[in-house]
Order: structure tokens, then C-alpha cells, then sequence
């Protein structure tokens, strides 16, 4: 179905109505009227965060900001979720993106379980949100759908949302909801903070994959050479964390989880130019503001 984003104003909303409704059923929202201060520019970013050994795929990562920090103060929203007992965090929880007009980062989901506030600084955002719930394939043992450049989500067959962030607005992303975005402005600056729930979340079908596939990557520790380990820091608490996601999640399961994840890469075959050329256009544009 195609659901329409509530939006929240920060100034009047309180904040057990964004822990009740949204935040603890993780359902996704917008608060807007949020601010960082208005000294982040992207030559503030650039000076400040973007140091090559900070780099990652598609952002820098970044420790949150001291309380004295004139610079970047962090919206109350944020500080009070990183204040909970229920999630784990990494010691650099904020993410600062900087990508020019037209820049589009693939549809996928975030590793780690990671669920996010995504703040729009400068510019716009095109987004395009589809429920963990869809039957849709991810590339083997990844998080990025198995989509070509024209995919349309099929909005018969699973919720999706399409709506565009502006300056102030900002967006709860829960963990597993699948998302795709597109740079609008000519200079596009966002600021995004992560955590990783205590406690896993197996109602919707790719949380239960995640479970799946740590017990998975447990169970053959090989696959972690061949296909990437992201499990040693997950959530910034590591094994922990991994403990309490895979109870309850059998031997059997996590070996039914890889056929599923095996018998899905021949839809591959087709895909793959559109695919190398989708992370070559990301690749290339990204951070590329003057
Ligand atoms: O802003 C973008 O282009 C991507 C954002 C994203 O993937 C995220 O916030 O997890
Ligand atoms: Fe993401």
C-alpha cells in the first residue's frame, strides 16, 4: 500500500508521543523543525569531518558532539534516544553526508540492525522507504536490493513510502525498512545518527534474516572470509548484541536461511551491469560539492 509520512513538528511534539507511537512500534516519521545550529556548511564538514581514515561507503563517520560544542548542537530528540538503556551504540554514531544534484544512493537496508534519525541540513532528499515486510531479494548475504536503475516499488504488493525531506526535517528510519535516495538540491548535506536496538525485532521478514544470518554466520565462521564480517563491532557491542539476536534461532533455520541466500543469486545474472554502473555513479559523485 502506499502510506502517507506523518510529520511531527519538534517544537510542539512531545517526546513520549514520538517513543509510544513511533520510535518503540518503529514506525517511520518525520519531525520537523529540527536544527543543529546553523554552522554546517560544507566547508565547516569538510574542514571538521571528513578525514580519509573516517571515510566509509557512502559517509564520514563521526563521534557525537560534546554538550559544550558551539558548532553542532545536538536536536533533544537525539540526545534523549541515545540516553535509553535498550540500544547499543558505536563509538562514532554520526554519519555526515555531502553529495551534489542528482547523486542517488541504491536501495538497500543498514547493516548491523542500525535504525537512525536522518537529519536534512541544505538541500533536498527524494525518499523512497519500502516495508522490511516486502518479498523482495537482497544480494546474497548483503543488504542492498536486487534492483535495476528503473525498479518501481510494487506498492500493491508491499507498503512503501515516497516523500522529500527539506531543511529542519528529520527522519526516523527504523532498522530494515528498505530505502533509496535521491540528492534534489545542487548542494545536499545531511547529518545522521545510528544505534542498534538491545533486543531484536522478528516480526518483519529481514529482521528475521539478520537473525538468520549471524546464527548462520556462527554456525560457519568460513563465510565470514568470503562474504565480509560485520559482526565483530555489531551495534558497538559485538557479540552481546549477537547473543540476545540469535536465541531462539535454531541450527536448521540459520542452514534453511542460506540455501534462500544461495538460491537467490541467479536472479543476479541480469542484474549485475545495472547494478557495477548504480555504485560507479554513487561512487563518483559522492562528496563531489565544490
Ligand atoms: O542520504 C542518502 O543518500 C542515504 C541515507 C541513508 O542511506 C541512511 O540514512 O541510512
Ligand atoms: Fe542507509
Amino acid at each position: 500500500m502506499k502510506l502517507e509520512i506523518r510529520r511531527l513538528d519538534a517544537s510542539t511534539m512531545g517526546s513520549d508521543e514520538f517513543f509510544r507511537t513511533y520510535y518503540v512500534p518503529e514506525v517511520p516519521v518525520i519531525i520537523e523543525r529540527c536544527s543543529v545550529g546553523d554552522q554546517i556548511t560544507p566547508a565547516f564538514l569538510k574542514s571538521r569531518y571528513m578525514k580519509a581514515e573516517r571515510r566509509d561507503i557512502g559517509w564520514y563517520d563521526a563521534p557525537l558532539p560534546a554538550q559544550d560544542d558551539s558548532a553542532i548542537v545536538l536536536p533533544r530528540l537525539v540526545r534523549e534516544v541515545f540516553a535509553r538503556s535498550d540500544i547499543a551504540c558505536r563509538p562514532l554514531p554520526m554519519r555526515v553526508w555531502l553529495q551534489p544534484g542528482g547523486h542517488r544512493t541504491l536501495l538497500h537496508y543498514d547493516g548491523n540492525s542500525l535504525s537512525g534519525l536522518n537529519l536534512q541540513v541544505m538541500g533536498r532528499k527524494r525518499w523512497t522507504l519500502i516495508s522490511p515486510d516486502a518479498r523482495l531479494h537482497c544480494l546474497p548475504f548483503n543488504f542492498v536490493l536486487m534492483a535495476n536503475e528503473n525498479f518501481e516499488p510494487d506498492v500493491d504488493a508491499y507498503d512503501t513510502y515516497r516523500f522529500e525531506t527539506g531543511p529542519g526535517d528529520m527522519l526516523y528510519l527504523p532498522r530494515y525498512w528498505i530505502h533509496g535516495v535521491e540528492s534534489l538540491g545542487e548542494v545536499n548535506v545531511n547529518v545522521n545518527w545510528v544505534w542498534t536496538p538491545r533486543h531484536p525485532n522478528t516480526k518483519h521478514r529481514l529482521g528475521r534474516r539478520e537473525v538468520e544470518l549471524l546464527r548462520l554466520r556462527r554456525l560457519l565462521p568460513w563465510l565470514n572470509r568470503i562474504t565480509g564480517d560485520n559482526a565483530r563491532s555489531y551495534g558497538g557491542a559485538g557479540q552481546i548484541i549477537i547473543d540476545e539476536y540469535v536465541q531462539g534461532v535454531g541450527r536448521w533455520q540459520a542452514l534453511r536461511r542460506l540455501l534462500g541466500e544461495v538460491s537467490s543469486a541467479p536472479r543476479l545474472i541480469g542484474l549485475v551491469p545495472s547494478i557495477l554502473r548504480q555504485v560507479r555513479a554513487f561512487d563518483r559523485n559522492n562528496f563531489n560539492v565544490q
